[in-house]
């Protein structure tokens, strides 16, 4: 038989890298992998149990030596043996899975920023340099990276197998994951919910390089605007300045430094400043009306793209205190991202 040089090609290709697992490039995975091990050979206890006994009854009581049915009576002490073993084991399990929950969903303090937005059919990456990709994701390895992710249309999951991360990413909400890469390497990333008719080309590669090749990476496709500065100019153009310019007169609240703390609001209650309050703030502003403030803020809902919303989320968040809307505006060669004051990065994040 004649097998064409191709199709021997991705035989041997599939054969030489055939796993049954993906390859453990986080510091998570081994946990995860611990924990479904466990969970495998609980399972494969109880079936063998199940087999044994099945097979032992079966020719213990087979009609020959048994030809009359007998009624057995209940053993308290068989049944609350049978309820109370597995009752512990599956509570272990529920510990144990619950500790490992809260660490995926924690992000570590100085965990580095990257937003994703999912679209049909494709994943946009957006660093905070100012770096955008689209269906890959470069990342240094040895650091916690947080990704704040948003969809534009429906809902998506993105997932990264060789990190054991995968996470819902929802319109109309910003959700988190994070993750430490440890070893360098190119990595698969899928979308893991159907979203449609190319749902399955909705995949991209997670490369994973050593922290010196990613300073090269962000140097060689800085695209010279920062998700701040683009904020900024999203802030000057739309008019945002008009009410928000941290002066004592204006019509709306100062914006600077207020990321991060609670801000107090016009019912008596207050909330946390993150993401998600900006974004709001933005799309919906009669929901939450701060302390102190008529509510006269335009709602901008459809006049800002799920990016636009970033840059601005983006440019709050390093508000400190002097707004320089004007200034940047007026500048007809905008600053580098480097050398860029008015939006200092947030902690933790690399300078591009
Ligand atoms: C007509 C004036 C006006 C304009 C224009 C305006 N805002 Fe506001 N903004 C306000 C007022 C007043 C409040 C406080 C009352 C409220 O929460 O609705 C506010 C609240 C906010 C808050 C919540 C702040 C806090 O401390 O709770 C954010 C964030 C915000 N605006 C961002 C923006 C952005 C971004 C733009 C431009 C896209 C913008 N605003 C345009 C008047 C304005
Ligand atoms: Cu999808």
């Amino acid at each position: 038989m004649h097998i064409s040089p191709v199709l021997w090609q991705f035989l041997q290709k599939w054969l030489t890298d055939f796993a049954l697992f993906p390859k453990e490039a986080s510091t998570i995975a081994p946990y995860m992998d611990t924990l479904y091990f466990f969970l495998v050979a609980v399972s494969l206890f109880g079936v063998a149990v199940v087999l044994f006994l099945l097979v032992f009854f079966s020719v213990r009581y087979r009609r020959d030596r048994h030809p009359e049915a007998v009624q057995i009576e209940g053993s308290t002490l068989l049944e609350a043996t049978w309820t109370i073993i597995p009752l512990a084991i599956f509570l272990v399990v529920f510990v144990w899975g619950a500790l490992l929950y809260f660490r995926i969903y924690d992000p570590p303090t100085n965990a580095m920023n990257i937003y994703v937005v999912g679209k049909q059919w494709m994943w946009k990456v957006e660093h905070p340099g100012g770096q955008h990709e689209i269906d890959e994701l470069h990342i240094p390895i040895g650091r916690p990276i947080q990704l704040t992710m948003i969809s534009q249309d429906v809902f998506h999951s993105f997932s990264i197998p060789a990190f054991r991360v995968k996470r819902e990413v929802i319109p109309g909400r910003y959700t988190t994951v994070w993750f430490e890469a440890t070893e360098p390497g190119t990595y698969h990333l899928f979308c893991t919910q159907y979203c449609g008719t190319d749902h399955s080309a909705m995949i991209g590669e997670v490369v994973a390089m050593k922290p010196e090749d990613y300073e090269r990476w962000t140097q060689g496709s800085t695209s010279g605007m920062s998700l701040a500065q683009n904020g900024e100019r999203i802030f000057a153009s739309m008019g945002c300045n008009a009410c928000h310019n941290g002066e004592g007169a204006s019509r709306g609240p100062s914006l600077a430094d207020v990321y991060g703390k609670r801000v107090a609001l016009s019912d008596g209650s207050t909330v946390m400043v993150d993401d998600a309050y900006l974004r709001e703030s933005i799309l919906n502003p009669s929901a939450h009306i701060t302390a102190g403030y008529a509510p006269i803020m335009p709602t901008y809902q459809g006049q800002i793209s799920e990016d636009g919303l970033i840059d601005l989320v983006e440019y709050i968040h390093g508000l400190q205190s002097n707004y320089r809307v004007q200034q940047t505006l007026n500048t007809t060669k905008l600053p580098t991202a480097g050398a860029n004051t008015a939006a200092p990065k947030a902690p933790g994040m690399v300078k591009p």
